[in-house]
This record gives C-alpha cells, sequence and structure tokens, in this order.
C-alpha cells in the first residue's frame, strides 16, 4: 500500500505514539485511574489517551498560585467536549447537557468554534456519571479531541433548504464513518462487557490502525455563499456544489489549519487547496482515502509538524492528490467554480423550507451562562422547554434556534425577548463578529486571556467604532490565548494571539469571506498601544474605504499591511 516515491519523516517516534501503542486500542489504565480516590488528576499518559474520549485534565489556573502556596495538588478538574456533527442538539439534548453543567460541571456550557459543546469543571469522580447521562440522550464524546477525525462541521442552518439539509446528514454519516472502532470507550465509560472469547488483540481498527493518527484530523463541509465554517481552515474541507437546486457533489481542498508556534518558522497557519471535484456519494472514501494518506505519511516523530498540512506542503499538493486518486482507483473531476461572500453568522429570523423559523442569536465568546444582568442560560432553558425544534450551533460560537413552526414562534420571540436575547442594534457589528477561544482559566496552553477579555476591548474599540460610523460595519475580530488558533485568528480581519498576560501580537487582513489568511502587524503589544493602532487604522477606513469594501482588504489596498502575491503563508 505504501507509495515507495513518498516517505514519512524519520525520526524516533513521539512520546504519544508510543503511548498510542502500548495503549491497546486506547485503554491504557483509565478504567482503573480514575477509580483512584487519592488524586483527583491522573497520570500523563492516561491523560494522553483521555483525549480520544472527548475529554482533558485541566486545572483551574486561577486557584493555581494560592494551591501551590497551601502546598495543595493543583485544582484539578475535566473538560469533556461531546460529538455533534453540524451542530444539531434536539431541545430536550439542550436541556440534557443544561442540567450536566449545573449538576456536575461549572454551571456553564461553551459553544464551541467546531460547533459542539464543552463543559468545564467537572471533577474525576462525576466523569462516569457524566458521559453515561450524556450517552443516554443519545450524544457521545467518542473522538471529539485526540489524533483522530474530529467534530466534523457543516453550514450552520441546514433547514434553509433541502440541499442543506442533505449536506448535513453528509456530516453526520462523515462523523460515523471515520469513528474509531475500538470498544474502549463503551468499556471503560459504559460498562460494556468484553466479549467473552475475543483476545484483545483482535480488535482492528480498519482505517486508523493501532498507532491512529498522527495527529488530530479536522473536516467541514461549507454551502456556498456561506463559508461560515470556515472550509479552508480545515484538514479536509468540502465545498458543496448545488446545480438547479440539488446537491450534486463537493469540490475537495486539502491541507488547512491554523495552529502555530511563536517564532518557530516551521510552524505556521495554511489554507486548504481546491484539489478537484468528487460526487456525492463518493465523499465517504475520499474522506477515508485522504485520512490513510496522513495515516501513512504524517509526521510521527515530531507533534509540532505532524498535521496534515505540514504532510501536503512536505510532499507537494500534486503528490497527494495523485496518491490519494492512486488509493481511489478513479480520479476526481476538475473543481467546478464556487463564491464564498463570508465567514461570520447572520442573524435574526429568517423562514426556512416547510414554513419553519429559525432564529440565529448572538452569544458572545460562546459561554452560556448567567450573568447579572443577562440570564442567557436560563432563557435557553425556558426556550428548550416550549421548543420542539432543535438547537444548532453555528462555527461562530452562535446559536440557532432552528425548526420553529409559526404557532411556536411567537412564544419563542416573547422568551427572546423577556431574557434580552434578542440581537438588536445594541451589540455592534463588531461585537457580533468576535470570537474568542477560551483560553484562562481552563486551558492550559494559554499564554494571555481571550473569552474573559474580548469583549471589555470590544467595548473601548467600539468607541472608536460609534465616533466613525463604524457601527453597522462587519468586521471580523477573533482573539486567541495562545498561537494554537481555537477561535481561528488568522482568518479574523484583525487579529489577535496571546504572548503574555496583557500581550497580543496583532495580525490584520484575512479576507471577510475566510479565502486570506492575516498578517503580523504589531508585536507584543498591550491594550493602549492596540487601541491607539485602531484610533488610526478605523477613521482612514470610515474615510478611504472603496463601496463595499472590508476591512481586510482595505488594509492592503493602502498598504497598512503588504500583500503576498497568491494570499498563502500570508500570515507572518
Ligand atoms: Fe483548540 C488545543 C479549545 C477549536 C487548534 N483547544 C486545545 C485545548 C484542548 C488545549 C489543550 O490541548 O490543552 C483547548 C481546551 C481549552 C478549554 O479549556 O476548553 C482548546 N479548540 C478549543 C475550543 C473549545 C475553542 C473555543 O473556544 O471554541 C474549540 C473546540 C473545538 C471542538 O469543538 O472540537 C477549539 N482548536 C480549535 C480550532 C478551530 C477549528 O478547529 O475550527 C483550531 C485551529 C484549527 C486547527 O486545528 O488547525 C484549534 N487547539 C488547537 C491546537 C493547535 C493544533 C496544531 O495544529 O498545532 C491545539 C494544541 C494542540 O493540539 O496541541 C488546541
Ligand atoms: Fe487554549 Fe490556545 Fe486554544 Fe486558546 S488558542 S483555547 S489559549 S490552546
Amino acid at each position: 500500500m505504501v507509495n515507495q516515491n513518498l516517505k514519512a519523516p524519520e525520526g524516533p517516534p513521539s512520546d504519544v505514539e508510543e503511548i498510542k501503542e502500548r495503549s491497546n486500542y486506547l485503554r491504557g489504565t483509565l478504567a482503573e485511574v480514575m477509580l483512584d480516590r487519592l488524586s483527583a488528576g491522573i497520570p500523563d499518559d492516561d491523560n494522553r489517551l483521555m483525549k480520544h474520549h472527548g475529554s482533558y485534565l485541566q486545572d483551574n489556573r486561577d486557584l493555581r498560585n494560592e494551591r501551590q502556596k497551601q502546598k495543595l495538588e493543583p485544582a484539578y478538574q475535566f473538560m469533556l467536549r461531546v460529538r455533534m456533527p453540524g451542530g444539531v442538539a434536539r431541545a430536550d439534548q439542550w436541556l440534557v447537557m443544561d442540567d450536566l453543567a449545573q449538576k456536575y460541571g461549572n454551571g456553564t456550557l461553551k459553544l464551541t468554534t467546531r460547533q459542539t459543546f464543552q463543559m468545564h469543571g467537572i471533577l474525576k469522580w462525576n466523569m462516569k456519571k457524566t458521559i453515561q447521562e450524556i450517552h443516554a440522550s443519545m450524544l457521545d464524546t467518542i473522538a471529539a479531541c485526540g489524533d483522530v477525525n474530529r467534530n466534523v462541521m457543516s453550514t450552520s442552518n441546514p433547514f434553509q433548504s433541502d440541499f442543506h439539509a442533505e449536506v448535513y446528514e453528509w456530516s453526520k454519516k462523515l462523523s460515523d464513518y471515520l469513528l474509531p472502532r475500538t470498544r474502549a470507550y463503551h468499556e471503560i465509560w459504559l460498562d460494556e462487557e468484553k466479549v467473552a472469547g475475543t483476545p484483545e488483540t483482535e480488535e482492528v481498527e480498519p482505517m486508523y490502525g493501532k498507532l491512529y493518527l498522527p495527529r488530530k484530523f479536522k473536516i467541514g463541509i461549507a454551502v456556498p455563499p456561506s463559508n461560515d465554517i470556515d472550509v479552508f481552515s480545515q484538514d479536509l474541507g468540502f465545498i458543496a456544489v448545488i446545480e438547479n437546486n440539488k446537491l450534486t457533489g463537493f469540490n475537495v481542498a486539502i491541507g488547512g489549519g491554523m495552529g502555530m508556534s511563536h517564532g518557530d518558522k516551521a510552524t505556521y497557519p495554511q489554507l486548504a487547496k481546491v484539489i478537484g471535484f468528487c460526487k456525492t456519494d463518493q465523499i465517504l472514501e475520499v474522506a477515508e482515502k485522504i485520512i490513510t494518506i496522513q495515516r501513512d505519511y504524517g509526521n510521527r516523530s515530531v507533534r509540532k509538524n505532524a498535521r496534515f498540512k505540514y504532510t501536503v506542503d512536505r510532499l507537494g499538493l500534486e503528490n497527494v492528490k495523485a496518491e490519494l486518486e492512486n488509493r481511489l482507483g478513479w480520479n476526481l473531476e476538475e473543481a467546478l467554480p464556487f463564491h464564498f461572500d463570508h465567514n461570520g453568522d447572520r442573524y435574526g429570523w429568517v423562514e426556512g423550507i416547510q414554513g419553519k423559523w429559525h432564529y440565529t442569536l448572538f452569544v458572545e465568546g460562546g459561554r452560556i451562562a448567567d450573568f447579572e444582568q443577562y440570564k442567557l442560560m436560563t432563557g435557553l432553558r425556558e426556550i428548550a422547554k416550549v421548543h420542539n425544534g432543535e438547537f444548532r450551533l453555528t462555527a461562530n460560537q452562535n446559536l440557532i434556534i432552528a425548526n420553529v413552526t409559526n404557532e411556536e414562534k411567537e412564544k419563542v420571540n416573547e422568551l427572546l425577548k423577556q431574557y434580552g436575547l434578542l440581537v438588536g442594534s445594541h451589540i455592534s457589528a463588531l461585537r457580533r463578529s468576535s470570537m474568542a477561544c477560551v483560553a484562562l482559566p481552563t486551558c492550559g496552553l494559554a499564554m494571555a486571556e481571550a473569552e474573559r477579555y474580548l469583549p471589555v476591548l470590544i467595548d473601548k474599540i467600539e468607541e472608536i467604532v460609534d465616533e466613525n460610523a463604524l457601527r453597522n460595519e462587519e468586521i471580523t475580530i477573533r482573539m486567541t490565548g495562545c498561537p494554537n488558533g481555537c477561535a481561528r485568528h488568522a482568518l479574523g480581519e484583525i487579529g489577535f494571539i496571546g504572548k503574555a498576560p496583557g500581550k497580543y501580537n496583532m495580525y490584520l487582513g484575512a479576507a471577510f469571506d475566510g479565502s486570506r489568511l492575516s498578517k503580523m502587524y504589531r508585536e507584543n503589544i498591550g491594550e493602549e498601544e492596540i487601541l491607539n493602532e485602531l484610533r488610526v487604522l478605523l477613521p482612514r477606513y470610515a474615510k478611504e474605504r472603496e463601496e463595499g469594501e472590508h476591512f481586510g482588504d482595505f488594509v492592503i489596498r493602502t498598504g497598512v499591511i503588504g500583500a503576498t502575491s497568491d494570499g498563502t503563508n500570508f500570515h507572518e
């Protein structure tokens, strides 16, 4: 199977490869260590495996110093991520998530940039109960993290048309088809008995193999003209092709990704590139074969260079395409033209097919909680109690109350009004176009604040926005607490990456439709410098922009930052 002309990088396997090898298909000693009451944590090796079960051990970083002083172990807790292709949850599933967050989590839910729920703050002793209750609601956390295919994204509103619904169905099929086959999850969390007489070694992972992938793998399907799922940020992106109101297939884009490390030129965000077209029912096969190419040729020695984007760049796009066609036994057709016009969400009520209504509401930083003046979580709970349709999580951390009937609409609207959830002019277009990753206090990799700080920074930027009559101007603004890019900062027209507490690298110039990366504009600056830069740039934009020109395009046209010829590797 392995092509002699293509090579995986040489070098000793990384520690994670060894852990997977020893793990007996992702079991490790998880079943035992979760029962150990001496510590609220688990050993590192098991934590690596835990990711494949949709969870990470974290500690509350706000309490770290204090606990260290008191000679206590860190305030260990688990983050749990649900697998929910296309971000669709029924109203009763919403209520289960809400209930679990109150009972076992920190009383909040995070709507993630990949359209799913995360819960934070779950204690070790409550993990099994939480996973079992999620399972009972017909959801699971399998493969939500780890070196496997992750939550499959699909353009947010599947009910706008029949083909949106069809695309959503394909995201579910992809997600199921690409699941690991090990029963480890079912045994550890759901108490499934091992089948008698089946030696563990007979268990096979037909696609992944014993070592799974060299790194996480991400797939998303976009339906033009909306690029809400940022298709070019995916390891494998599918762009739906609609002809005569029918889904005929997908353009296939490979090799995107957002992560990098400060000061390490061998790491960088990259845009996925379109390599051809496949028919609708070929999508599973294309995804499977691409994944096996990454399985065979990805870097298993250096994890920082293990994502598929580096495999594609190292082997060459044409070689990867040729290898794909070789494995498929047929050739992709030529890609068909497509056009995106935005990567954000469209807010408010929209009428969809079959006379059903959908309301997209803004969720700042994706955090569902009850705030002092704003009872978001309670409001949504009340809506879930009367709503018979779905909740759809968007790739911009927002929420669609979907499939509302004519009869339900008034009641839902009343509740939206009662709890102050209607999206109105009190929320500037800049804020509505914002995204921030979790960062502190739960993310162990955060170098600076993001979710807790971006709203405060936007309060101040809004003053400049208002002075320049830009309140209704959509400018995408994204902040991450480190260069891993969880809020896809490199595709924000204004982007910030945390460097140190209160310090950020500032990026400008990504395209409004998500087709061009941003470029570093200022390094290691704090709030005052950020505001000073915007006090110059935003008035210039207000005065000098051309008709309909987006901010990201403006800063390039006017030379605020230089452009590269093809827009790729534009980031640093
Ligand atoms: Fe992410 C690691 C949160 C979307 C790139 N990400 C993490 C961890 C698990 C930190 C860790 O490894 O210890 C964060 C948990 C924080 C916490 O306390 O919850 C974390 N990532 C998130 C979420 C929750 C951000 C959010 O605020 O919504 C998103 C969950 C998505 C999901 O539901 O599956 C999230 N992460 C992303 C995205 C965006 C996307 O996928 O569209 C990216 C950039 C795209 C990409 O993968 O290239 C992203 N996360 C990373 C990376 C960098 C990977 C790399 O290529 O080097 C890491 C670090 C790692 O894997 O080592 C990371
Ligand atoms: Fe954590 Fe960095 Fe991801 Fe933000 S971008 S959630 S700080 S890993």
